[in-house]
């Protein structure tokens, strides 16, 4: 079995030209539709895309509706309004009237227009941007707005080769882009949740490691999908070969002489997800608590480890522990501590979830000795130590303070 580890490099010369013509377009454009997959709400949508489309106002759309875990998923719609972002969530397959997008972008517009009425000039079509990482639906997404075939679509990402300007009415024209990518991911899962729903090629991933990772999330949250589909109720990864021996008898995957052939199983499980067959699942959960409250809770948690820590290193004078402890517990120490994790990929994918949740968690608290990206980053620490508290997931909050200590 391939052990291949996935922290791959993944950023193709076109992706780098096509932000750089967005970024070179970008005063053409009204408004944006940032496209991402409802099943992977987290992991499809592009990491640097503020730093790409600055302040242009924005409607998030989900794609693949029809396919996601619509409780989950709503809660990932219910995290993005509170932070501001318009969201709509679209089964493209079925949905043929999108009078929903069109009423949004046109309340979006309206400001804009009526400045323009009043200066006596006429009302301005508009311009918008459709992008996205591969194979969310961009392109499929421009077909239904202009009623007819304009964008060529397929299920697989890269099909978009490049920028054109489509009119879909009088009013209206959009931009279709080559779906983008950022130029690391930060986390294993990341690059697994992109490569099991089809976002990236399936060379650049060995197909056993996402095919297993696949039946690993299955497992996790829906254990009724492998019940049903592949006839096993739980995948054990010492015995892996038995799992995949199980699920390649059930669906007929046999070389000759009934040897059960691996590549057969592979496929049919990544088929079941590319053909929509496997249905109702979103791999990326979102944190319910108020991370203002995980940060409160983490923060305590934190100090006192850290605290353990020093004490267990010899130091006993109080002030000498509290100069050894700043180097810890300052918001400096603990923005560039989550940066190093983050940087060494040593957190996943769930875990960067609570800290980006934090990170952008809305709050008007102004720090007095921080900038506030370093204040953020601090508290993105302590919610997901927090959150790991009340998960009583303490086995891996030492692991943490290990990493962060150099144990
Ligand atoms: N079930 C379902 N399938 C969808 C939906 N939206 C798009 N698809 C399918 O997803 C695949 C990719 O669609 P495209 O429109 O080519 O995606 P794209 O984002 O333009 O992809 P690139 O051009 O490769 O970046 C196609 O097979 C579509 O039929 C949806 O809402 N539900
Ligand atoms: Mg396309």
């Amino acid at each position: 079995m391939n052990e291949n580890k996935t922290n791959i490099n993944w950023y193709p010369g076109h992706m780098a030209k096509t932000k750089r013509l967005i970024s070179e377009n970008l005063n053409l454009i009204d408004v944006v539709y940032e496209v991402i997959d409802a099943r992977i709400p987290f992991s499809s949508k592009i990491k640097d895309i503020d730093e790409l489309l600055k302040n242009k106002k924005r409607i998030l759309i989900m794609t693949k509706y029809d396919l996601c875990d619509k409780d989950e998923t709503n809660k990932w719609v219910k995290y993005y309004e509170s932070l501001g972002y318009k969201v709509l969530c679209l089964d493209l397959e079925k949905t043929t009237n999108l009078s929903n997008l069109i009423n949004l972008t046109n309340s979006i517009m309206e400001e804009e227009n009526n400045k323009r009425i009043e200066k006596g000039l006429q009302k301005r079509k508009t311009r918008v941007l459709v992008v996205g990482i591969p194979n969310v639906g961009k392109s499929t997404l421009i077909n239904r707005l202009s009623g007819k075939k304009v964008a060529n679509v397929g299920n697989a990402p890269g099909i978009t080769k490049n920028l054109s300007w489509i009119r879909v009415s009088n009013d209206v024209e959009l931009m279709d882009t080559p779906g983008i990518l950022w130029p690391k991911f930060d986390s294993e899962e990341i690059s697994l949740n992109l490569a099991s729903l089809t976002a990236i090629k399936e060379e650049v991933l060995p197909i056993d490691r996402v095919v297993i990772y696949i039946l690993n999330m299955l497992d996790k949250y829906y254990n009724n999908i492998l019940q049903d589909r592949y006839g096993i109720d739980h995948v054990d990864n010492e015995e892996i070969e038995e799992t995949l021996e199980a699920i390649g008898r059930k669906r007929g995957c046999l070389q000759r002489g009934g040897i059960v052939d691996y590549d057969k199983v592979y496929s049919v499980v990544m088929n079941d997800i590319k053909n929509g067959i496997i249905k109702g699942i979103t791999f990326d959960r979102v944190w319910n608590m108020n991370m203002l409250t995980l940060a409160y809770m983490g923060d305590a948690v934190y100090e006192v480890k850290i605290r353990e820590y020093l004490i267990s290193t010899g130091l006993c004078k109080v002030n000498d522990l509290q100069k050894e402890a700043v180097k810890y517990v300052s918001a400096k120490g603990q923005s560039d501590y989550l940066k190093k994790m983050i940087d060494e990929n040593f957190l996943s994918s769930e875990e960067l979830n609570v800290v980006t949740c934090a990170r952008n968690h809305k709050n008007n608290h102004k720090p007095k000795y921080t900038d506030i990206i370093t204040y953020k980053n601090a508290t993105g620490l302590e919610a997901l130590i927090g959150q790991l508290y009340f998960d009583k997931n303490n086995d891996r909050i030492n692991e943490i303070i290990d990493f962060i200590v150099g144990r």
